[in-house]
């Protein structure tokens, strides 16, 4: 497969109601969108999953715009991709580039997608995923008042979702989870905190172990793997990483120091399939939970998400919620739906390009770049 031309759009999807978290609020998913044609009429997409601001991660839209524009597609763009070795090895094409990787992301995701469009097999299949159907969890953010989040988590257990997650931040955290735990005694529960807590919390983060949590998600700093050993040391809910694996060599040392015992994978943080798969075997080997996070994406980065899960390793429910979830349109149509409650199918799906509505794409664009071979 040689690719023929490659095309960045930045698109502005508002949110049905804002998403708050420990480290902002977000009140529309902002993303560039990556199409890659190749020279026999292929299409594959990519979704970077920069924010607009520096809040998650150092990435930003704009930054990744720059990375993609004037190192990344150039570096991959002449090269020819014409086995799923050849897909696995682009990020070692980019190695030297250092991190960056929502953007390294996006273009090779768009890469494997056009190779799956061209060679009519799924992207789940491409990765070596087997599974069909997947459980999915829900990530509830920051609300305003404790009856208002009793309101929305009956909802979404209502609606089926496997697990739920609470986004967490101090002063908004043992006491809104202990209320949960109280209505739903035996509901999946975790706590994700995107480091709002250093190790002098520890005696607070301890109470939280006689709520019966499933796990407590990135309590400490982002760039942070002692810390959170030590914390792990001395808590009985286990730790899962989300900010701080952004490698297979990141997951290594994490697990050599014993600072998590389970882990959010998300493609775009780690720098696409190639690392992500790297990172499913090390869990796989090591016999460590893992599941498939998200970054709010529109479902073209949904639909990727979804492929992944397919891969054995994936234990846990992920927070791949239906489309419906964040958006009143999505860029595919048909949107990501529950197969049934709380249970996703991973479709049979020869890349995403059948699904993305262009009509919406281009409403919801923002910024076009075109970048030629
Ligand atoms: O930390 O997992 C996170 C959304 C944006 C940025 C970071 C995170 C999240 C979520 C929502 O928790 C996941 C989703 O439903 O897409
Ligand atoms: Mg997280």
């Amino acid at each position: 497969m040689q690719i023929a031309s490659v095309s960045l759009q930045r698109v502005r999807l508002p949110l049905k109601e804002p998403f708050v978290t420990s480290f902002g609020i977000e009140d529309a998913r902002e993303g560039i969108i990556v199409t890659v044609r190749t020279v026999r009429g292929g299409i594959g997409y990519g979704e970077c999953v920069a924010s607009m601001e520096p809040l998650y991660s150092e990435e930003t839209n704009a930054t990744a715009w720059h990375m993609l524009r004037d190192f990344f597609i150039p570096a991959l763009q002449s090269h020819a991709y014409n086995s799923v070795q050849d897909l696995r090895d682009i990020r070692l094409k980019l190695a030297h580039f250092k991190r960056n990787k929502m953007a390294k992301a996006a273009i090779e995701m768009a890469i494997w997608d056009a190779y799956a469009n061209e060679s009519a097999t799924p992207i789940a299949t491409l990765l070596g995923g087997t599974r069909t159907e997947i459980p999915v969890g829900i990530s509830i953010g920051i609300q305003p008042n404790l009856d208002t989040l009793i309101e929305r988590v009956g909802y979404y257990v209502s609606q089926g979702f496997a697990r739920v997650k609470l986004k967490v931040r101090p002063g908004f955290d043992f006491e809104p989870l202990r209320v949960i735990r109280e209505s739903f005694p035996d509901m999946p529960l975790m706590a994700d905190a995107n480091s709002a807590y250093c190790l002098k919390d520890v005696r607070h983060l301890k109470k939280w172990d006689a709520l019966n949590l499933m796990m407590i998600e990135q309590p400490l700093a982002h760039d942070d793997i002692m810390d959170h050993a030590k914390l792990q040391a001395e808590l009985a809910t286990p730790i899962c990483l989300d900010e701080s694996i952004n490698s297979a060599e990141d997951l290594r040392k994490a697990l050599e120091i014993g600072a998590c015992r389970i882990v959010n994978l998300k493609v775009g943080r780690v720098g696409g399939f190639g690392e992500a798969l790297a990172i499913h075997d090390r869990c796989r080997e090591a016999g460590v939970d893992m599941w498939c996070g998200g970054m709010l994406e529109s479902g073209i980065g949904r639909l990727h998400n979804v492929a992944l899960t397919a891969l054995p390793g994936f234990t846990l429910p992920g927070d791949t919620a239906p489309s419906a979830r964040y958006f009143e349109e999505d860029l595919i149509q048909p949107a990501v739906t529950f197969l049934r409650p709380g249970v996703l199918a991973v479709e049979p799906l020869s890349g995403v390009a059948s699904r993305v509505d262009q009509e919406r794409l281009e409403k919801y664009t923002i910024q076009v770049a075109e970048v030629v071979s």
